[in-house]
């Protein structure tokens, strides 16, 4: 028996990742109110800052990703209205239906393409007539960075033509930014100006940027009042939310730009990855900190692969029988890499002898 390692590199999620001591800081110091009554002062500002970094009218601040999913499809989205979004949208894929469960809104899929799009002619005809057999469609919803198609990042001209679409045939689009900070880095635009066409955004504060809890969703004015309301219905108001809020704060102010270093880092993973016997990966496709790759070989099966990775220290997840997600995030080094990749090779030759 060896000894179990006496380290761990933790690549399972960015949701992982700890608040900075800045963070702890500015939450021990923070001032506090109300905020269901409006009177939190650190909330307020956050929502202001985040409206602006955003590049909308107004924000809210929200406990969680899924939350301000849920809650903005909920504003556009009436019971029996249909939202147009991919097969593999985390809001389909991963929110237990919360969109039909709460809210009666049907889901049309669209199969993605594998740059996280969908293909806007499938969109148009997807757009239903006015007819009395078919429910109205309201929304599209869109995901940038799109998670389960590898961090892809939809480009500016991508976002502003679906944008387009979507008001020209009177839906509105939704975006789905929770690595949106990721997407904006990734192509050295501002999110405001990514997100120019779209009608709302949740974009979380708690994944690569490490602040502890909670997102933001962000829109017209009109939009953020419904929000507000729906956000109270479904126990989301936090009271004394300030103390988390001004991690928040911290992460908008702090910690986007360093998001560069995680993508550097998950570029040398996913060409170190290419390189192996074993790994299929398209490693020019990486373009921000998830880095997916398939296993070529019918055993060890993914979740195997990961428990014994596991056993020498490193997590990662198996998102199918064949594939595996790595995230890269601030609690991993370059020289981390270094050590997961000759770690997997390890584990890739054991499984071959
Ligand atoms: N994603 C999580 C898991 O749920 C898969 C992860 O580890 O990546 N939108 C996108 C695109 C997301 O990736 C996630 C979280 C969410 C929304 C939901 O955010 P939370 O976890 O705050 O509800």
């Amino acid at each position: 028996m060896t000894n179990p390692p006496d380290f761990t590199i933790d690549l399972r999620s960015d949701t992982l990742t700890q608040p900075t001591e800045a963070m702890r800081e500015a939450m021990a110091r923070a001032e506090v109110g109300d905020d269901v009554y409006g009177e939190d002062p650190t909330v307020n500002a956050l929502e202001t800052l985040a409206a602006e970094r955003l590049g909308k009218a107004a924000a809210l601040f929200v406990p969680s990703g899924t939350l301000g999913n849920l809650i903005s499809v909920l504003v556009h989205c009436g019971r029996g209205d249909e939202m147009i979004l991919g097969a593999d949208a985390h809001i389909f894929y991963y929110e237990q239906g919360g969109a039909a469960a709460f809210g009666g809104v049907q889901p049309r899929t669209l199969p993605n393409e594998v740059d996280g799009t969908l293909d806007l002619a499938h969109v148009e005809a997807a757009i239903r007539e006015d007819n009395d057999h078919y429910p109205v469609t309201r929304l599209l919803a869109l995901e940038n960075t799109h998670n389960r198609c590898g961090g892809r990042v939809l480009g500016m001209d991508y976002m502003d033509a679906a944008a387009e679409l979507a008001h020209a045939r009177g839906l509105r689009l939704h975006v789905d930014g929770a690595r949106i900070w990721n997407a904006a880095v990734a192509l050295g635009v501002s999110p405001a100006r990514l997100l120019a066409g779209a009608d709302s955004v949740s974009a979380c504060l708690s994944k690569g940027l490490s602040a502890p809890v909670g997102s933001v969703v962000a829109g017209d004015a009109d939009f953020v009042r419904r929000a507000r309301r729906l956000r109270k219905a479904l126990g989301g108001g936090m009271r004394q939310a300030g103390v988390i809020a001004a991690a928040g704060i911290v992460a908008l102010e702090e910690m986007v730009e360093r998001l560069a270093d995680d993508h550097a880092n998950a570029r040398r993973l996913a060409e170190g990855l290419a390189a192996l016997d074993g790994v299929r990966i398209a490693s020019s496709t990486v373009q921000t900190n998830l880095v997916y790759f398939d296993l070529t070989r019918p055993s060890p099966d993914a979740a195997d692969f990961c428990a014994a990775l596991e056993r020498q220290g490193v997590r990662m997840g198996a998102t199918s029988a064949t594939s595996v997600r790595a995230v890269i995030h601030r609690h991993v080094s370059a020289a981390d890499v270094e050590r997961v990749l000759a770690i997997v090779a390890e584990a890739l030759r054991a499984a071959a002898a």
